[in-house]
């Protein structure tokens, strides 16, 4: 095997990980897959926190240099390395709604998948994924380990469910926003094969990660978006490896002139969920509130707060306050309307 630039270390059932493989595959950057705690899961240095996907660099000598973990600053890094294959618009207002767009499916889109998995009303999902999480690292398992690793997985995941928000006062918000994005997809799919053009963005990586899981894996979110969604499941298996897409330079992105209304759709939809919610999460860690509470659609949405996803909320704030006055003045035009406007609005001052 040639020597490949860089080790990703991940499992199947983690939609970040699934989404960082893509990543790697559509940007023709050689790899090697590692899922995590298997027999190849060693010598990896350890990343600042204990999760996945972790990104490892590749020394001249075959060792590691350093190895990274979070799939937003891991692209942004891949970017910085590799030319071709760029996962960033050249616009740079598209560029921004493409940012917008991924850290929606990394941040919102993820309570649908956390939920769809743990949530007690879907005990066959939890069956599933109790039996199946263990045997990723080791498929000739000891049936007993097996047990003991399922129970303990099955015992801590479902402990977590509040943490994320799948509780079952907040469970129509995340449901019924799952169905709304299936069918804001459907609509945008039935023209265009990615979210903002003829090739995929951060946005398309982002909300592919999650509905790996939501469309395949977990048993009843998977059988509503065979319903609502038949575009989503293909798209999914598309973005999954598309190695294959033909790409020019930097062509094949819209451009802020001609983005199609269901893009703008899809930003309604992210403005009537993920914007309030970051905005409130972000509030409640800034002057200590112990909850979020925040309105979604007229419902009362809680949890606690979530400081990571406070970071994401500044991270897109500076990305808007580094673009020129005039594209900043279409970002607001664009989503004007939309419920995202709170997601800029400091920017301003
Ligand atoms: N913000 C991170 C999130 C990664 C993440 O939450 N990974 C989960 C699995 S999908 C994890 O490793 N959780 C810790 C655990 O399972 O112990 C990213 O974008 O990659």
């Amino acid at each position: 095997m040639n020597s490949p630039d860089l080790t990703l270390v991940g499992a199947y059932g983690s939609p970040y990980s699934r989404k960082m493989r893509a990543v790697l595959r559509y940007r023709h950057i050689a790899h090697r897959w590692i899922v995590q705690n298997s027999e190849q899961d060693q010598g990896i240095p350890q990343p600042s926190v204990a999760i996945i996907p972790v990104l490892a660099f590749h020394t001249e000598d075959g060792g590691y240099s350093e190895a990274m973990v979070d799939s937003s600053p891991q692209i942004m890094r891949l970017e910085e390395e590799y030319q071709d294959r760029s996962l960033l618009p050249n616009d740079p207002v598209v560029a921004f709604l493409d940012h917008l767009i991924e850290d929606y499916g990394d941040e919102w889109v993820t309570k649908m998948m956390y939920h769809y998995r743990w949530h007690h009303l879907y005990p066959d999902a939890i069956e599933k994924a109790g039996n199946m999480l263990p045997l990723m690292a080791n498929n000739q398992m000891d049936p007993d380990q097996h047990q003991r690793i399922k129970a303990f997985i099955t015992e801590r995941q479902t402990s977590r469910t509040a943490l994320v928000g799948s509780t079952d006062q907040n469970r129509p918000v995340i449901e019924e926003s799952f169905i709304r994005l299936l069918t804001v997809m459907e609509k945008h799919l039935t023209h265009h094969q990615f979210l903002l053009g003829d090739r995929p963005g951060r946005g398309d990586f982002g909300i592919f990660g999650q509905f790996s899981q939501l469309c395949f894996w977990d048993p009843d979110s998977a059988q509503i978006a065979a319903r609502q969604s038949p575009r989503s499941i293909m798209w999914v298996y598309q973005v999954d490896d598309l190695s294959s897409l033909d790409v020019q330079g930097n062509q094949g992105w819209f451009t802020r002139e001609n983005l199609p209304a269901t893009l703008r759709d899809l930003l309604h939809e992210i403005g009537q969920t993920y914007a309030p919610f970051m905005v409130a999460n972000h509030d409640a860690l800034a002057s200590g509130a112990e909850k979020v509470v925040c309105s979604i659609r007229g419902a009362n949405y809680q949890q606690a707060p979530f400081p990571y996803q406070s970071k994401c909320l500044t991270w897109l704030r500076e990305a808007f306050a580094k673009l020129s006055p005039d594209d900043q003045e279409s970002v607001r035009q664009l989503i004007d309307g939309t419920g995202c406007e709170v997601l800029v609005a400091d920017a301003r001052d």
